[in-house]
């Protein structure tokens, strides 16, 4: 499964990574899991990738989660003890139907895809992830968004009890995580809600049993290990802006001319990478998905609204 391209893509692939996701499914013991993900499709998606997928192990053990501590190690060291059953999502805010919805509520309507996606950290390290899930928008649908909804805020889960690094002192910044998008950014089709990766159920590290998918902007965009939904109207507070406001915008849309205060954007590492070889590639406007996202940024100046 290493070095899948789209062309190996096949109905065939796609039919067996659905078993594999329920056997990986049951075999975690997820159980409602597994059993709201049955019914479900699969469809292959439309976004062919460019690059090599990156080797699972790479992706399931080097990881940013703060919740289970600031090194890259920490998350699949510890986020075995995250407790991922039962789940819910609180959802509120401008919206005709609010609620809390149970896991299986959340999946039953929707076909699960298998999308191959880049993740670029802010700390200039990318891999290239095969993700499953169904798009964000179509879940947002569902709750029937206001008129006055203009942005979609979400919160990571808070208990300290299983996520060691929210009981330490220095991780640098406050739980619960929280993250946001402006509503146009959460309704393009490119944006996905994961329940799964490589073929299976996604490890706790990787921010089970659903975290968000947004190719386009760095990784702390994506949120992890979602309990709240909550519509606004206006632009929601969001994690690494409050902790280093000049180093971390609400857009955070990948862009190799715009630098970090304390390193150049204009490359990457594309993990693996080592001493001797870095693997360093050149870092693409919008992560390489600006034909398709650009349009939502015209006018807006992206030095400013970084
Ligand atoms: N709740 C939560 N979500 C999070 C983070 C986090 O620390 N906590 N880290 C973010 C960052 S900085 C990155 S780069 C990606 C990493 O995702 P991965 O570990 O699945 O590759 O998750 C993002 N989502
Ligand atoms: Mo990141």
């Amino acid at each position: 499964m290493r070095d899948l391209s789209w062309s190996d893509v096949t109905p065939e692939t796609v039919y067996l990574r659905r078993r594999q996701l329920l056997a990986g499914a049951a075999a975690m013991s997820v159980a409602p899991l597994a059993a709201a993900l049955a019914p479900l499709e699969f469809r292959a998606d439309r976004t062919p990738p460019v690059d090599e997928v990156t080797p699972e192990p790479i992706a399931s053990s080097y990881n940013n989660f703060y919740e289970f501590g600031t090194d890259k190690a920490a998350p699949k060291k510890h986020a075995a003890q995250l407790t991922t059953d039962p789940w819910s999502v609180e959802v509120s805010g401008e919206v005709a139907k609010p609620g809390r919805y149970d896991l299986a509520d959340i999946l039953k309507p929707h076909v699960l895809e298998e999308r191959i996606y880049r993740l670029r950290c802010v700390e200039a390290w990318s891999m290239v992830i095969p993700w499953i899930g169904f798009p964000l928008g179509d879940l947002l649908r569902r709750f029937e968004p206001t008129a006055d909804a203009r942005y979609v805020a979400f919160t990571t889960l808070y208990r300290p009890s299983e996520m060691p690094g929210q009981r330490s002192l220095w991780s640098g910044i406050e739980f619960p995580y929280v993250e946001g998008l402006r509503l146009d950014e959460a309704y393009h089709p490119l944006a996905l809600i994961a329940v799964g990766m490589y073929g299976k159920v996604l490890p706790n590290q990787n921010g089970a049993p659903l975290r968000l998918v947004v190719p386009w902007k760095y990784g702390f965009k994506s949120i992890k290990s979602i309990v709240k939904v909550r519509l606004t109207k206006r632009q929601p507070r969001t994690t690494w802006n409050e902790s280093a406001p000049r180093e971390y915008g609400f857009y955070a849309n990948v862009n190799p001319d715009v630098d970090h205060p304390r390193w150049s954007q204009k490359s990457e590492r594309r993990l693996p990478s080592s001493l001797f070889d870095q693997n360093r590639i050149p870092t693409l406007p919008f992560n390489g998905y600006g034909d398709e996202v650009a349009r939502l940024y015209a006018g807006m100046d992206l030095r400013k609204y970084y």
